[in-house]
Protein backbone atom coordinates (compact mmCIF):
# COMPACT_ATOMS: atom_id res chain seq x y z
CA UNK A 1 0.00 0.00 0.00
CA UNK A 2 1.47 3.77 -1.05
CA UNK A 3 2.54 5.58 2.17
CA UNK A 4 3.80 8.79 1.99
CA UNK A 5 5.75 11.30 4.56
CA UNK A 6 3.97 14.47 5.86
CA UNK A 7 5.16 17.11 8.08
CA UNK A 8 3.23 19.77 9.80
CA UNK A 9 5.74 22.72 10.23
CA UNK A 10 6.76 24.48 13.70
CA UNK A 11 4.16 27.75 12.14
CA UNK A 12 1.51 24.92 12.25
CA UNK A 13 2.60 23.76 15.69
CA UNK A 14 2.70 27.46 17.09
CA UNK A 15 -0.85 28.29 15.69
CA UNK A 16 -2.14 25.43 17.07
CA UNK A 17 -3.48 24.20 13.31
CA UNK A 18 -2.14 19.96 14.50
CA UNK A 19 -5.83 18.76 14.86
CA UNK A 20 -6.86 20.44 11.96
CA UNK A 21 -4.59 19.55 9.71
CA UNK A 22 -4.75 16.12 10.89
CA UNK A 23 -8.66 15.81 10.79
CA UNK A 24 -8.35 17.07 7.19
CA UNK A 25 -6.18 14.31 6.25
CA UNK A 26 -7.83 11.71 8.31
CA UNK A 27 -11.33 12.90 7.19
CA UNK A 28 -10.37 12.25 3.56
CA UNK A 29 -10.15 8.63 4.50
CA UNK A 30 -6.09 8.15 4.60
CA UNK A 31 -4.96 5.99 7.07
CA UNK A 32 -2.35 7.21 9.60
CA UNK A 33 0.61 4.92 10.37
CA UNK A 34 3.09 6.68 12.19
CA UNK A 35 3.04 10.00 14.14
CA UNK A 36 5.79 11.86 16.56
CA UNK A 37 6.02 15.01 17.81
CA UNK A 38 9.88 16.28 17.39
CA UNK A 39 12.45 19.26 17.51
CA UNK A 40 14.70 18.52 14.23
CA UNK A 41 17.98 19.00 14.51
CA UNK A 42 19.74 21.20 11.27
CA UNK A 43 21.62 18.34 9.97
CA UNK A 44 18.01 16.52 9.66
CA UNK A 45 16.36 19.89 8.17
CA UNK A 46 19.22 20.06 5.94
CA UNK A 47 19.20 16.27 4.62
CA UNK A 48 15.08 16.97 4.36
CA UNK A 49 15.41 19.80 2.14
CA UNK A 50 19.09 18.57 -0.15
CA UNK A 51 17.64 18.91 -2.86
CA UNK A 52 17.02 22.75 -2.21
CA UNK A 53 20.49 23.39 -1.09
CA UNK A 54 21.51 25.60 -3.72
CA UNK A 55 18.73 27.79 -3.35
CA UNK A 56 18.75 31.34 -2.40
CA UNK A 57 16.23 30.29 0.49
CA UNK A 58 17.73 27.29 1.70
CA UNK A 59 19.67 28.56 4.76
CA UNK A 60 16.03 30.25 6.09
CA UNK A 61 14.16 27.39 5.52
CA UNK A 62 16.56 25.09 7.42
CA UNK A 63 16.42 28.25 10.44
CA UNK A 64 12.07 27.73 9.81
CA UNK A 65 12.10 24.37 9.79
CA UNK A 66 14.02 24.10 13.11
CA UNK A 67 13.03 26.38 15.32
CA UNK A 68 10.18 24.83 17.29
CA UNK A 69 8.91 21.15 17.18
CA UNK A 70 7.32 19.50 13.74
CA UNK A 71 4.38 16.80 13.67
CA UNK A 72 6.04 14.19 11.53
CA UNK A 73 3.89 11.65 10.23
CA UNK A 74 3.46 8.75 7.59
CA UNK A 75 0.02 8.52 5.59
CA UNK A 76 -1.08 5.08 4.07
CA UNK A 77 -3.96 4.84 1.15
CA UNK A 78 -4.73 4.18 -2.71
CA UNK A 79 -2.71 7.32 -4.54
CA UNK A 80 -1.77 8.93 -0.99
CA UNK A 81 1.26 10.78 -2.40
CA UNK A 82 -0.35 12.56 -5.27
CA UNK A 83 -3.75 12.83 -3.74
CA UNK A 84 -2.69 14.48 -0.34
CA UNK A 85 -0.57 16.94 -2.04
CA UNK A 86 -3.58 18.36 -4.20
CA UNK A 87 -5.10 18.45 -0.38
CA UNK A 88 -2.18 20.21 1.01
CA UNK A 89 -2.52 22.50 -2.07
CA UNK A 90 -0.14 24.82 -3.57
CA UNK A 91 3.89 26.01 -2.54
CA UNK A 92 2.74 29.16 -2.11
CA UNK A 93 -0.54 29.59 0.22
CA UNK A 94 -1.44 33.38 -1.43
CA UNK A 95 -2.52 31.07 -4.73
CA UNK A 96 -3.57 28.01 -2.98
CA UNK A 97 -7.00 27.12 -3.97
CA UNK A 98 -9.56 27.68 -0.94
CA UNK A 99 -10.48 24.27 0.34
CA UNK A 100 -6.83 23.54 0.45
CA UNK A 101 -4.95 23.05 3.55
CA UNK A 102 -2.38 25.98 2.67
CA UNK A 103 -5.44 27.82 1.18
CA UNK A 104 -7.18 28.06 3.76
CA UNK A 105 -4.86 28.70 6.48
CA UNK A 106 -1.85 30.69 5.46
CA UNK A 107 -0.48 33.38 3.74
CA UNK A 108 2.81 33.31 2.81
CA UNK A 109 5.36 30.76 0.86
CA UNK A 110 8.32 31.02 4.11
CA UNK A 111 4.99 29.48 6.22
CA UNK A 112 2.91 27.28 4.39
CA UNK A 113 1.96 24.99 7.40
CA UNK A 114 2.72 21.16 5.58
CA UNK A 115 5.14 19.45 4.08
CA UNK A 116 4.20 16.12 2.04
CA UNK A 117 6.67 14.33 -0.29
CA UNK A 118 6.17 14.93 -4.06
CA UNK A 119 6.58 11.18 -5.35
CA UNK A 120 6.26 7.58 -4.33
CA UNK A 121 10.57 7.59 -4.82
CA UNK A 122 11.03 10.97 -2.42
CA UNK A 123 8.33 9.54 -0.17
CA UNK A 124 10.41 6.49 0.79
CA UNK A 125 13.64 8.13 1.32
CA UNK A 126 12.09 10.81 3.31
CA UNK A 127 10.05 8.30 5.69
CA UNK A 128 13.43 6.32 6.18
CA UNK A 129 15.19 9.65 6.64
CA UNK A 130 12.24 9.98 9.78
CA UNK A 131 11.51 7.34 10.94
CA UNK A 132 12.98 4.03 12.31
CA UNK A 133 11.35 1.18 10.31
CA UNK A 134 9.33 -0.44 13.59
CA UNK A 135 8.34 3.27 14.46
CA UNK A 136 6.09 2.53 11.55
CA UNK A 137 2.31 0.34 12.45
CA UNK A 138 1.18 -1.73 9.88
CA UNK A 139 -2.99 -1.70 10.58
CA UNK A 140 -6.26 -1.79 8.40
CA UNK A 141 -8.93 0.65 9.59
CA UNK A 142 -11.99 -1.50 9.93
CA UNK A 143 -13.95 0.92 7.78
CA UNK A 144 -11.33 0.22 4.63
CA UNK A 145 -13.87 -2.01 2.65
CA UNK A 146 -16.28 1.50 2.82
CA UNK A 147 -13.18 3.14 1.38
CA UNK A 148 -11.54 1.68 -1.71
CA UNK A 149 -13.61 -1.53 -3.55
P1 LIG B 1 6.62 22.14 -1.57
O1 LIG B 1 6.76 22.26 -0.07
O2 LIG B 1 5.27 22.63 -2.06
O3 LIG B 1 6.99 20.77 -2.09
P2 LIG B 1 9.19 23.03 -2.64
O4 LIG B 1 9.67 21.61 -2.50
O5 LIG B 1 9.36 23.70 -3.97
O6 LIG B 1 7.66 23.18 -2.20
O7 LIG B 1 9.94 23.95 -1.58
C1 LIG B 1 10.16 23.44 -0.25
C2 LIG B 1 9.83 24.55 0.72
O8 LIG B 1 10.73 25.64 0.53
C3 LIG B 1 8.44 25.17 0.53
O9 LIG B 1 7.43 24.43 1.20
C4 LIG B 1 8.61 26.54 1.12
C5 LIG B 1 10.05 26.87 0.77
N1 LIG B 1 10.14 27.67 -0.45
C6 LIG B 1 9.99 27.24 -1.71
N2 LIG B 1 10.12 28.24 -2.59
C7 LIG B 1 10.37 29.35 -1.84
C8 LIG B 1 10.61 30.71 -2.15
N3 LIG B 1 10.61 31.15 -3.41
N4 LIG B 1 10.82 31.56 -1.11
C9 LIG B 1 10.82 31.13 0.16
N5 LIG B 1 10.62 29.86 0.52
C10 LIG B 1 10.38 28.98 -0.47
MG1 LIG C 1 8.82 19.79 -2.14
Amino acid sequence: MERTFIAIKPDGVQRGLVGEIIRRLETKGFTLVALKLLHPSRELAEQHYAVHKERPFFSGLVDFITSGPVVAMVWQGEGVVAASRLTIGATNPLVSPPGTIRGDLGINIGRNLIHGSDAVETAQSEIALWFKEEELVSWSPTVSPWLSE
